[in-house]
């Protein structure tokens, strides 16, 4: 009998851990969620409630065999990205981030531009506040040191490139077919972007500038809003945008699955 209660007792103590671990995934800085699981219709559910969905345009289309589950497919035609307008939420952002994906590229880059992954970002001018892409080209060290086919992160205080957008690039350097979790971060307090790749650090930049700017240009996925040569080969998966900066100690990327308990969330109760 008392090893019954012992038992009892302890496999309480196990499920009190269990939803300990669950309730630590709890994350309310996680502004934007695009899993890209189990959709298909021709919209990404932003599963953080709210409300910034992404809209699939041209030739971007729904994959199962993404990491997790479903991902997204591109194939670097013009016009074919994902697409989430302009909003408050997003321009929200204008101190610290995260901004993450799995990726996996059909090509090496280069030759073609810099292949976006993310940002909000098109070509008419206030351009970009954030992207995250493969560099197509060496940048200069005192411009973040990027390397052609490396992965780069990039935030403007401004919202412009002349200038005044800072590049913070990746020793890493892609395989094709292969996935990678990339990472950027600016942390509003230091000043310093970082580049994270499956987790570890993989470039860092003190750039003096911790601000984000904001501008009227959609956050785009796997392209370009201003239909200029930026497109991405290849596929994404899990979106997730923070308005703080992770620390190495968390490990990004491999917080998943990633139960968001916000007031608004889809997911709510899930864990
Ligand atoms: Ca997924
Ligand atoms: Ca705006």
């Amino acid at each position: 009998m008392a090893m019954r209660v012992l038992l009892s007792s302890f496999l309480l103590v196990c499920f009190i851990f269990v939803l300990a671990l669950n309730a630590g995934a709890f994350d309310e800085s996680v502004i934007l969620y695009l899993s890209f699981d189990g959709q298909n219709a021709k919209k990404a559910i932003d599963q953080t409630g709210n409300g910034n969905d992404g809209i699939l345009k041209g030739n971007a289309k729904w994959a199962k065999n993404g990491k997790v589950n479903g991902a997204v497919s591109f194939d670097r035609s013009a016009g074919t990205r994902i697409e989430i307008l302009d909003n408050k939420v997003l321009d929200s952002l204008t101190k610290s981030t995260t901004m993450e994906a799995w990726v996996k590229t059909n090509v090496a880059a280069g030759g073609f531009g810099d292949d976006q992954i993310l940002g909000k970002y098109a070509n008419p001018k206030p351009n970009e506040t954030t992207i995250m892409f493969i560099s197509a080209r060496d940048y200069a060290a005192g411009q973040g040191g990027a390397k052609a086919n490396g992965f780069a992160f990039e935030t403007s205080p401004t919202s412009g490139w002349d200038g005044s957008s800072y590049v913070v690039g990746s020793k890493t350097l892609p395989k094709v077919g292969q996935w990678y979790h990339v990472a950027g971060t600016l942390d509003h307090k230091t000043g310093i972007i970082k580049i994270y790749i499956d987790g570890k650090l993989d470039g860092k930049r003190d750039i003096k500038a911790n601000k984000i700017g904001t501008n009227d240009q959609p956050f785009c996925i796997g392209g370009n809003a201003g239909n200029f040569n930026r497109w991405f080969d290849g596929m994404i998966d899990e979106v997730i945008v923070y308005n703080r900066a992770l620390t190495e100690a968390e490990k990004t990327g491999l917080r998943l699955p990633l139960y968001i308990f916000s007031a608004n969330s889809t997911l709510k109760g899930l864990a």
